[in-house]
């Protein structure tokens, strides 16, 4: 039996699953999302990400036809009529189906469709052994072109870094910014470990402003270490005690090589295994509760 996929209000078997060829999110990319994941039948920050949600979707002058209440319970239906309680949701809207052309006003309603599966995005052996990463020569567009805090259906540049990490044999790839700042990565944002300070790139470099990314922020201080934002360049990677990155997806991994230069000693660091442990202890003891 398949999945029981959300669309538009309907629970619908994966295979009757579908929508409209004629859609702008297919179209021209038209649309937001967002990456959720639920542990231990709780849905981790999930306020923040439907907020993140509409946020996105206001950006890009998106109507959702539903109240934020009512497309968390759609998501909390969705996991149920699955029976899931470890999992992954990707929440789509999509600007609906419409006449051809850019025009969004010609789509008269917004799709929703809701997703509850499982993720994973790398072995379980790079949690311990830590990954390796490339430089990409596909840029993150400029912020002037479409804002990082968009989480859109635009995801082709970081699609076109992901073929260039793979080919190079690595996991992830590291994008730069028009600037040749670091931003982060395809699908993740990225934190060095600099004489015992995190270090990260602010978000106006170019990175999405990630749930997993703000979790980092408030766990650092019960630990006792110092965190900061601040521009970084390839050399401060080539030469930082520590890396690792963070995704709904990813959750907390460490980095073992960049570029062929080992970072640290090419083991998870020791704050990185800090944040690791927090950040396991946090997800299992928090979040909304999808069965009552
Ligand atoms: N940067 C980018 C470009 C992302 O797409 C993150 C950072 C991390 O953000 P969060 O809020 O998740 O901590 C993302 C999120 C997937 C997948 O299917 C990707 C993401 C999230 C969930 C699933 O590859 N990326």
């Amino acid at each position: 039996m398949g999945l029981k996929v959300h669309i538009d209000g309907q629970l619908l078997d994966e295979k009757d699953a579908k929508i409209s060829v004629f859609d702008h999110g297919l179209l021209y990319g038209d649309g937001v999302f967002e990456g959720i994941r639920f542990y231990e039948g709780r849905v981790f920050r999930c306020e923040e990400h439907i907020k993140r949600l509409f946020a996105s979707a206001k950006a890009i002058a998106l109507e959702l036809p539903c109240s934020p209440a009512e497309v968390t319970e759609a998501m909390m239906e969705t996991i149920r009529a699955n029976e899931l309680r470890d999992g992954y949701v990707r929440l789509v809207v999509t600007r609906g189906a419409g006449e051809l052309g850019l025009n969004p006003y010609l789509c008269k309603r917004a799709s929703i469709i809701i997703i509850a599966s499982t993720i994973k995005l790398y072995p379980q052996e790079k949690y311990e052994q830590g990954l390796n990463l490339v430089t990409c020569s596909t840029r993150r567009p400029a912020p002037a072109a479409l804002s990082p805090a968009v989480k859109s259906l635009n995801y082709l540049n970081n699609v076109m870094a992901k073929i260039e990490a793979i080919n190079a044999n690595a996991e992830e790839g590291v994008m730069l910014n028009e600037q040749g700042f670091v931003a982060e990565c395809t699908g993740d944002n990225l934190f060095i470990v600099r004489e015992g300070t995190v270090v990260t790139p602010p978000v106006s470099a170019g990175a999405l402003n990630g749930i997993t990314r703000r979790v980092i922020f408030e766990i650092a201080p019960t630990l006792g270490v110092p965190i900061v934002e601040e521009e970084l360049t390839r050399y401060d990677l080539y030469t930082a005690d520590e890396c690792f990155l963070t995704g709904t997806a990813a959750e907390v991994v460490p980095v073992a090589n960049y570029d062929r230069r080992v970072i640290g000693d090419g083991k998870p660091g020791k704050v990185t295994l800090r944040f690791i442990e927090s950040f396991r202890h946090l997800v299992k003891n928090t979040g909304t509760p999808i069965y009552s």
